[in-house]
């Protein structure tokens, strides 16, 4: 599916939470640009778009390490490359064909959580089996994932900025456990939910976090693991630093492939486990209200 050069009105309303209206208001001001098709209808440049977002909330967070600003292909196309795309842009490292597959599914509909649990999630456990078979390199597999990283970095700066909370998030996955793609999801989706999030990667022990806890004082905390190393150690650690955070109102959410077995839940007692980023955001929906 190939979509149009530029964004229509009406999605550049969705983007931005606001009505057709409105948008047309802001174009006719001139304070957000636009171009005229042969037909008189108004287009808007993403990266336009992305601008007079940023220039509207100044508070917008800078990708860790990326560019300022959305840099748009040259032809100044979105496109949603199809099927097996995202997954090609992943393994061969193109980050600009993966943030465009993300954002032109953000702009057509797609929930952000949808995008991870149902197109993001899938690409790569597509790579990890090719890897478990020998198809790929683990060189790849790295690759793949900063470039996921990058990509959602950039959609993450054209995301409208929600009403927060006021409310302050920590996430990172355990000691011992590299993979760091789903402290970036559950990040983005806490913060697409309206919460100041700390993301402190993967590998962060579990009494530095608690350290962290204490002095913040997080409404909620999401520890993630695709991989326990020392269950024993684990289930120790996690004990000490639920006691440390005891006294505040901290509610911990626990993610990621190594806990969906039932006997590692039994032993390492949440307010909530979730197995998918929207089950992230419906948690978060829950304390919210
Ligand atoms: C990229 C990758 C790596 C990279 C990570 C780079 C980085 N900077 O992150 C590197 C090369 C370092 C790596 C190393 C290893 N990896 Co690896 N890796 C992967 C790969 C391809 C993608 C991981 C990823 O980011 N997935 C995206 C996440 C979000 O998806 P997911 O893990 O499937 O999670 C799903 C749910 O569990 C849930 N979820 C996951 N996390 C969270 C968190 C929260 C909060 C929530 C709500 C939900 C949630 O959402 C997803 C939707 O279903 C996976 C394949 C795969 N299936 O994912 C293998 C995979 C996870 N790795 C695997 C293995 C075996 C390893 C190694 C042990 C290999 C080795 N022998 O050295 C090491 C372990 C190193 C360590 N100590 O951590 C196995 C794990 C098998 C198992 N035991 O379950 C997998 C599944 C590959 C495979 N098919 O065998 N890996």
């Amino acid at each position: 599916m190939v979509f149009s050069k530029s964004l229509t009105t009406k999605e550049v309303a969705r983007l931005c939470r606001v009505s057709d209206a409105t948008v047309k208001r802001w174009e006719e001001a001139g304070v957000l640009q636009s171009e005229r098709t042969n037909g008189g209808h108004r287009r808007f440049r993403a990266a336009e778009v992305a601008r007079f977002q940023r220039a509207q909330n100044p508070g917008t967070k800078i990708s860790n390490g990326g560019k300022p600003s959305v840099k748009t292909k040259s032809r100044n196309e979105i496109s949603l490359p199809s099927g097996s795309s995202l997954f090609h842009s992943l393994i061969t490292g193109d980050e600009e064909e993966a943030a465009d597959f993300m954002i032109g599914a953000f702009l057509h509909g797609t929930t952000l959580t949808k995008l991870f649990d149902e197109m993001l999630c899938p690409a790569m456990h597509q790579i990890g089996n090719l890897w478990f078979k020998g198809e790929l390199t683990v060189a790849q597999e790295h690759l793949a994932t900063r470039t996921a990283h990058n990509a959602i970095f950039r959609l993450r700066q054209l995301l409208p900025i929600p009403e927060t909370s006021g409310r302050l998030a920590m996430c990172c996955g355990v000691e011992g456990d590299f993979h760091e793609l789903p402290t970036c999801l559950a990040q983005t989706t806490m913060e697409n939910s309206g919460w100041e999030v700390v993301n402190f990667g993967a590998n962060m022990p579990l009494y530095s976090l608690a350290e962290e806890a204490v002095r913040n004082l997080p409404g909620v905390i999401c520890i993630s693991a695709t991989i326990l190393t020392d269950i024993e150690r684990f289930v120790r650690d996690y004990k000490e630093f639920r006691e440390r955070i005891s006294k505040h109102k901290t509610q911990v959410i626990i993610g990621g492939r190594a806990f969906c077995d039932e006997e590692v839940r039994r032993r390492i007692p949440a307010e909530n486990y979730a197995v998918s980023f929207s089950e992230v955001s419906n948690f978060l929906q829950t304390i919210i209200h």
